[in-house]
């Protein structure tokens, strides 16, 4: 009995598998099938583009969280370090600007990590702030943070550092980027220095802090200006994490392994007044055997161009306070925003540093 039923399921299969095979061989039926599952595809496909293109559409037009217009905010100012005069001057503003209008501002400093930098985000999205202002450490980590603060309905503004365009971007998962153009001071840094060199050196460049966006950009917008001069040699490149002291050792080492540099690019002051004081102790003449440009014009890099030690030095802006609150306010009344504010910078060398001495931070 069971052996009859089983020649009979295979009988089954076997002519199954032949009707199938025929239908295969014969070609109007395997076009056609095909033909209507591509038309079929194509439609869906395109249905899905278009609802995914409405979808997107709405994010950027309501997706960002609204602030209702009030006389006085709560902000949260999530700094991510305190360890330069530039960070001191911005945190600085952001209070000073807050107490004036009366406003109160939570602030928070990461002491240079990018974690606790996320953490303290959520602990002002815990804390119901009415919007957040974040210089985010590095490019990426920071953009889960901003997520979670747009989810809960709080919105950011990028403040100095911006963050990886292809994972967040302006308008849509915060409202904008305030901040000076990094592409466009490292160029200058390196327009000067050909200018300067008649296109001739061997250069130390000191970058800032590793996955921030100024230090990358810094570097892009100098590397890019000097590649049409080949006389001008990059001999080494190392991260000096926008500090004067570990600008001052990374330049020790370098220099060591490079007695032949000729030019110093820092990408902010204060490692270039380290890379000064390492200069020195090798019996060097920071500003006669070795050439510095650097970024920020600080107090102590206004006065080191007095002194002929820094060549020159591009201005960006620490102080934000006013731009920062001003733009919350005309958001909150319903004024479009444009994704990113760029704000002006100077350029400090011999010929104006005494004008601007005075006014630094
Ligand atoms: O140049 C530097 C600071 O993010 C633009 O960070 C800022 C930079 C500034 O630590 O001094």
């Amino acid at each position: 009995m069971i052996k009859h039923y089983r020649r009979l399921a295979l009988l089954t299969v076997l002519v199954l598998t032949l009707t199938l095979l025929a239908a295969c061989g014969d070609p109007t039926a395997t076009t056609a099938p095909a033909a209507t599952t591509a038309t079929k595809a194509a439609t869906a496909a395109a249905t899905t583009t278009a609802a995914a293109a409405a979808t997107t559409a709405a994010v950027a037009n309501s997706g960002l969280p609204k602030i209702a217009k009030k006389d006085k905010y709560t902000v949260g100012f999530a700094q991510s370090e305190s360890n330069n005069p530039w960070r001191l001057a911005q945190s600085k503003s952001m209070q000073d600007e807050a107490d004036k209008l009366g406003w109160k501002l939570v602030v928070t400093d990461a002491a240079s990590s990018t974690a606790k930098q996320a953490a303290d985000v959520e602990s002002m999205i815990a804390q119901k702030v009415d919007a957040i202002f974040l210089t985010p450490r590095e490019e990426k980590p920071l953009v889960p943070a901003i997520m979670k603060a747009k989810a809960a309905g709080i919105p950011v503004f990028l403040l100095d550092r911006n963050v990886d365009q292809t994972l967040a971007q302006g308008g849509k998962d915060y409202v904008t980027f305030i901040g000076s153009d990094f592409v466009l001071e490292g160029k200058q840094a390196a327009e000067w220095l050909i200018k300067q060199t008649g296109g001739k050196g061997n250069i130390i460049e000191l970058l800032g802090s590793t996955g921030a966006s100024p230090a990358n950009d810094r570097r892009k917008g100098f590397e890019d200006a000097i590649v049409g001069t080949p006389g001008l040699k990059i001999v080494a490149a190392q991260d000096g994490d926008f500090t004067r002291d570990t600008g001052r050792k990374v330049m020790e080492t370098l220099l060591q392994a490079h007695p032949e540099v000729t030019v110093v690019y820092a990408h902010n002051d204060e490692m270039a007044l380290g890379a000064i004081a390492a200069l020195q102790a090798a019996g060097k003449t920071p500003g006669k055997d070795v050439i510095i440009v650097s970024i920020d014009g600080e107090k102590d890099g206004i006065q080191a161009v007095i002194d002929g030690k820094i060549g020159a030095t591009v201005e960006c802006n620490p102080r934000f306070g006013p731009k920062a609150y001003e733009t919350l306010v005309k958001y909150a009344n319903g004024d479009t925003i444009p994704t990113k504010i760029i704000n002006p910078d100077k350029f400090f060398d011999i010929s104006n540093a005494k004008d601007f001495i005075a006014a630094a931070y």
